[in-house]
């Protein structure tokens, strides 16, 4: 969760793996359409974080909102191409339980798919409030949740590489 005292988009760079060892790795972003202004920013933050930490073969693909993220990852993963794939969407409180529903939903299948298969599904799901809430967190005053999605993507290749070993 981000705070006052952490901002999503900073991380340790002497943590991250080797550049040229990420360049020969293959991610996927599922991006949900809905609340576009919210997540075509956590995409850019992605794509940026991804590139600087030596990623150089990224595929994007678009679902209409978070609810079909599941769906896309899945099918993504049964590519067998990619190395982990990172969701993002954004949910925002309404006058309905139905935003209960669309993050409960979401976030127990991307759950169920990183405990029942072996490509790693990173979770890039805002779920808030409010648009001020999604906005902070996207690239405003608490950084952007996209960045922080990237640099857990990179890192759970390189444990599952290490883990192999
Ligand atoms: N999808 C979102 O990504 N964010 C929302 O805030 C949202 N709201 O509020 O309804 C939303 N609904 C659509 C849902 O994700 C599915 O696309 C739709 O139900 C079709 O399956």
């Amino acid at each position: 969760m981000a705070s006052k005292l952490h901002n999503l988009s900073e991380y340790d760079a002497n943590s991250m793996p080797d550049k040229a060892v990420v360049a020969k790795q293959s991610y996927a972003i599922a991006v949900a359409d809905w609340n576009s202004n919210v997540t075509f920013k956590l995409l850019e933050g992605a794509l940026e974080a991804l590139e600087e930490n030596g990623a150089v073969d990224v595929d994007v693909v678009h679902v209409p909102g978070a609810f079909e993220l599941t769906y896309a990852a899945k099918y993504l993963q049964s590519k067998k191409k990619y190395d982990a794939i990172i969701v993002l969407g954004c949910v925002i409180q309404g006058d309905t339980p139905h935003f209960d529903y669309v993050c409960a939903g979401t976030t127990q299948g991307i759950a169920h798919l990183n405990a029942t298969t072996d490509i790693p599904v990173i979770y890039g799901l805002i779920t808030t409030n409010n648009m001020q809430q999604a906005e902070d967190r996207a690239g405003g005053c608490l950084g952007n949740k996209g960045d922080e999605c990237a640099v857990a993507a990179i890192k759970m290749v390189n444990l599952k590489q290490q883990l192999k070993k």
